[in-house]
């Protein structure tokens, strides 16, 4: 019998286009949208247990996106810098478990884009309202960076700032779109990137904001 993997296709579902951004970073889009409901209904049990809060840099600046986190840890930004902590530092309780249906998309996501295995122990929510940015930054607070990041866009569009491991470098705009995740690991796992001002509009999922979940293994 001739050997499976001379023949095989590889295994995407044809309207999920893949888009390469760099080496191990890829869109794939519209690949939430079959459970963008469930995770609509996953989310507001979310935030009722973890409400969205502005923290504060190590700066002393208000971020102005509004973030909560589930998962066995949430990360935390306060006067004694970046990390991730077990327990919401607001409520004093161990942030929401991580919904099953978060859970599935961020393994799935990530095997699609040639990281099986990932089990992600966090997901940080965050809340973009018009006019909300995030500053160019690279994600470095997590222990093992062979774990890709898999990032999951909910709402209204936004443009994602894709950068180069240097600050300086060269940034790419990429529109992405409810329902769009970006798999992101290996060679770029270390590259600048955040989000251009969230412009005026309306959709559905969240009014005229963006949800942005980005699943992580913290530990
Ligand atoms: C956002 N995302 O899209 C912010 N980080 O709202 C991130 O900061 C991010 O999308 C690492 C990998 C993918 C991301
Ligand atoms: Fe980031």
């Amino acid at each position: 019998m001739e050997a499976a993997t001379g023949s095989l296709e590889l295994d995407l579902e044809p309207h999920h286009g893949v888009e390469r951004l760099a080496p191990g970073a890829y869109v794939l889009r519209g690949f939430a949208l079959p459970c963008s409901s469930e995770i609509r209904m996953a989310l507001d049990r979310v935030t009722e247990a973890a409400p969205f809060r502005h923290m504060t840099t190590p700066g002393r600046r208000r971020m102005s996106v509004a973030m909560t986190s589930c998962g066995a840890f949430g990360w935390v930004s306060d006067q004694r810098g970046y990390r991730y902590e077990p327990v919401d530092p607001e409520t004093g309780r161990p942030w929401p478990a991580m919904p099953e249906t978060i859970l599935r998309l961020g393994r799935e996501a990530a095997a699609s884009a040639g990281f099986p295995g990932f089990e992600p122990d966090a997901c940080l929510v965050n809340r973009y309202a018009p006019g909300t940015k995030l500053s160019l930054h690279q994600d470095k607070d997590e222990l093992d960076f062979s774990w890709p990041i898999v990032s999951v866009s909910l709402g209204v569009s936004a443009i994602f700032l894709f950068g180069g491991e240097r600050r300086q470098d060269p940034v790419a705009r990429v529109r992405l779109a409810h329902g769009d995740v970006v798999v992101w690991g290996g060679r770029s796992r270390l590259r600048y990137h955040g989000v251009a001002p969230l412009g005026d509009a309306w959709h559905p999922f969240a009014g005229p904001c963006r949800i942005n979940l980005t699943l992580r293994r913290a530990r």
